[in-house]
């Protein structure tokens, strides 16, 4: 297992769209592993494979709290079934857009078809943290970001600031 760098926006590489994972072998199951580790490290709940500069649709997460057991899950081509036409509003970060901590609006609860460790088909319903966390990581396989679901004002000056440190800590 490694810790892979994580991309940060607005690097260019974080708007493709990935595409579908074709067989789910040993090659797959290392880069999962590798995505945990990293996602581990950083620390954050999820990771879409592109984060690691890697376009193809695979979703690691785990949403235990800091003192229970590890829970590793893993979503390969992952797709949307149904949403709730109910919202739920929750404040998001992303590893991708570092230290910005902002409210998204998302259906609260939504189906989810996807492969999972092993390669077999699953079917679950999501809400709460689950169903947030599944559509955030979701939008990453389209390229999309958190900040994407915010007015034009913020997102800008997100970016602005992203830039600007990044400025800085290159010429450290
Ligand atoms: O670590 C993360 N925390 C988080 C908090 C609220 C909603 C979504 C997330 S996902 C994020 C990790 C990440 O960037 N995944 O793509
Ligand atoms: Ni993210």
């Amino acid at each position: 297992m490694a810790i892979r760098p994580i991309i940060t926006a607005p690097d260019a590489r974080l708007r493709q769209i990935s595409k579908p994972v074709e067989t789910v072998n040993d090659d797959i199951r290392a880069l999962m592993d590798d995505m945990l580790e990293t996602m581990y490290d950083a620390p954050g709940i999820g990771l879409a494979a592109i984060q690691i500069g890697v376009p193809l649709r695979i979703i690691v997460m785990d949403l235990a709290g800091k003192d229970e057991d590890p829970e590793p899950r893993y979503y390969i081509n992952p797709v949307v079934l149904d949403t709730a036409e109910e919202m739920a509003v929750y404040e998001e970060g992303c590893l991708s857009v570092p230290e910005y901590f902002e409210e998204v609006e998302r259906p609260a609860k939504c189906g989810v078809r996807y492969l999972d460790y092993d390669g077999a088909e699953q079917l679950i319903e999501t809400e709460g943290l689950l169903a947030t966390c599944i559509q955030h990581e979701m939008d990453h396989l389209e390229g999309t970001l958190f900040i994407d679901h915010l007015s034009r004002l913020k997102r800008d000056l997100i970016i602005r600031k992203l830039k600007k440190e990044q400025r800085l800590a290159a010429a450290e």
